[in-house]
């Protein structure tokens, strides 16, 4: 054994790293109809029409919604997409991502 040997402490430090989880967040606007946004919800993010509904409606009322969580790339992925979808039918519709806590 070298003196290296002795000296170095074992390592407290996971050597697999959890990856960080991002929130897809639904922000709410004046013109983009209700139900264009349940029908994006419902495609991009399979959610139910009831999951879709409530999803909707609670950025409606409060501005802002969280739809799901996933791995950063995934979650910029479909936030792209879902804005996209919007944009597409000349609506101003935005999925914005938000690292978790
Ligand atoms: N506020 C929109 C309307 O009244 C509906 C809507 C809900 C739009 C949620 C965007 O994220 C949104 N037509």
């Amino acid at each position: 054994m070298t003196d290296t040997d002795l000296k170095r402490k074992p390592s407290t430090k996971p050597k697999v790293e959890r990856p960080k989880l991002y929130k897809v967040i639904l922000v709410n606007d004046d013109f983009t109809p209700r139900e264009f946004v349940v029908r994006v919800l419902k495609v991009e993010f399979r959610l139910s029409e009831d999951q879709a509904h409530k999803v909707m409606i609670t950025a409606h009322r409060r501005g802002v919604c969280v739809v799901a969580v996933y791995a950063r790339d995934i979650a910029e992925t479909k936030a792209t997409r879902a804005t996209d979808a919007g944009r597409q039918a000349g609506f101003p519709l935005l999925f914005t991502i938000e690292p978790e806590e």
